[in-house]
């Protein structure tokens, strides 16, 4: 159901020469083969998949064949990382990316490859659309730029990419954009309001090719006028906006103060005003909230007629900052990656309930948001872009009622978006 391509294995198989047979499974779509034959095995993960990443490296590694491992849960732990891989990347690939594989090749390759200073992305090439197998193949799934000017304390991007904020150019951008045949497209961007005028460059040269676009951005956005009309303008369809929290003072305490509370419905309006609905990003557990947090958040979605919320489980993940500090607090319940999911586990003691208390408040407010009730009120109060918010509505209420605790509808084991690339020479 809710099945997003990914781009990353794609976007580093455009690197790799031409003599090399790149094949790309993404386990979303199928298992993983480990008896398969390849010279050499790459793997991206998140934290949540990282014991899993390790079990699939080491058969490999039984095999005798090569394994290199990049991400964020490598560049978050390198050190626990090297232990399962051959080779891993801490960091961005650019750099060294196409020399290790030419190290490679001549059997000098090193064990670690570091990018110390975020790369300039003048020259990122578009992924390799062909190695694309989701169900919205024909969609569009790109990025422009990389990386956040904001230091919010439970953000792993934040810490990766150092708040360097890199932009590829906008005529490369707006080709690749113009290259797929769907009208669908989602820029996987980590905050495409980072820099505004280049996002307003970019929207005045999408708009001729008339699809439909969504990303990621930060409150800013919204307080912009010429964004949003710019946006609108060149398709823009919906946003997904890190409001995180209703309680200014868990903003505050999270190093992300610049999320006024009471500007939230404003925002939200002249969002709706340029037609464009607005996906909310919403975390429950932070150190203001209480109890009560739920059902708060919930009637402030619901007055303000938000079209889609994804509610996440405040989880720390390793090498931020607000990993260290519940450490140093000893409020981390459990080490076990599995569980860093943000979805069905606490992993950490809240402040002001029990972690049984934020578990099942998160699964109210993904009840009661995605409830037949809910989605009429929404919907209702600002119908901006129904025919895109009703089905997505329906989509993921679907998903909650037929999978655990409302992921995504795939099989459980298959959950885990990791992706595999396999070279053979
Ligand atoms: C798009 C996106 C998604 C999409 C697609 C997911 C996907 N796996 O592609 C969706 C919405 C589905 C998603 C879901 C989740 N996401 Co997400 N997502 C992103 C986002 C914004 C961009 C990722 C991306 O495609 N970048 C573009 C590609 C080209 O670059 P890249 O992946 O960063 O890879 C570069 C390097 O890391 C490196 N590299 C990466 N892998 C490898 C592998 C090898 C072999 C090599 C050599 C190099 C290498 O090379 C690349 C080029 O430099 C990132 C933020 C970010 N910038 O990383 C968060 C991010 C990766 N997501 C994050 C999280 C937490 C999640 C969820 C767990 C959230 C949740 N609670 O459900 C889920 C997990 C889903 C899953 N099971 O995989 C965290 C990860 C933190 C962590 N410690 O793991 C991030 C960093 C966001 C954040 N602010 O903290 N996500």
């Amino acid at each position: 159901m809710l099945n997003f391509q990914q781009i990353t294995m794609p976007y580093l198989a455009a690197f790799v020469p031409p003599h090399w047979k790149v094949i790309h499974i993404d386990e979303e779509v199928s298992p993983v083969d480990v008896n398969l034959s390849a010279d050499l095995v790459g793997i991206t993960f998140h934290t949540p998949s990282a014991f899993h990443a390790y079990a699939i490296a080491a058969r490999f590694r039984e095999r005798g064949i090569p394994v290199v491992l990049g991400g964020p849960h490598v560049t978050l732990m390198p050190d626990e990382a090297e232990a399962h891989a051959d080779v891993i990347f801490v960091g961005e690939a650019e750099p060294h990316w196409r020399q290790f594989l030419k190290d490679f090749e001549l059997g000098r390759h090193k064990r670690r490859y570091s990018s110390q200073i975020p790369p300039a992305l003048d020259a990122a090439p578009m992924a390799r659309k062909e190695l694309y197998h989701r169900r919205d193949l024909t969609g569009g799934r790109l990025f422009a730029t990389r990386g956040c000017p904001h230091g919010c304390d439970f953000c792993a991007v934040a810490v990766m990419y150092k708040r360097k904020v890199r932009k590829r150019p906008v005529a490369a951008v707006a080709s690749e954009y113009a290259s797929f045949p769907g009208k669908v497209i989602i820029f996987w961007d980590d905050n495409l309001a980072s820099d505004r005028e280049y996002a307003k460059a970019l929207f005045r040269s999408i708009a001729p090719y008339r699809k439909w676009w969504s990303s990621q951005v930060s409150i800013q956005a919204g307080k912009d006028a010429e964004f949003l009309e710019l946006a609108a303008k060149s398709g823009c369809k919906q946003l997904f906006i890190g409001l995180e929290s209703i309680s200014q003072s868990s903003m505050d305490g999270s190093r992300k103060a610049f999320n006024r509370v009471e500007d939230y419905a404003r925002v939200i309006d002249r969002i709706h005003e340029h037609g464009i609905a607005v996906q909310a990003g919403i975390v429950f557990g932070f150190d203001g909230d209480t109890a009560t947090i739920f059902r708060e958040t919930l009637d402030f979605l619901e007055t303000t007629g938000v079209q889609n919320a994804t509610f996440n489980i405040l989880t720390p993940y390793p090498g931020t900052p607000l990993y260290r500090r519940l450490e140093t607090e000893g409020r981390i319940l459990t080490r076990d990656w599995s569980k860093y999911n943000g979805r069905e586990d606490v992993v950490f003691q809240p402040l002001q309930m029990g972690p049984e208390t934020l578990l099942e408040g998160y699964r109210y407010a993904n009840r009661r948001f995605y409830s037949a009730a809910s989605m009429y009120r929404r919907l209702s109060l600002s119908p901006v872009g129904l025919w895109w918010a009703l089905p997505l509505n329906l989509t993921y209420g679907m998903a909650l009622r037929f999978c655990r605790h409302g992921e995504t509808a795939a099989p459980r084991k298959l959950r885990i978006a990791d992706q595999k690339l396999k070279f053979s020479a």
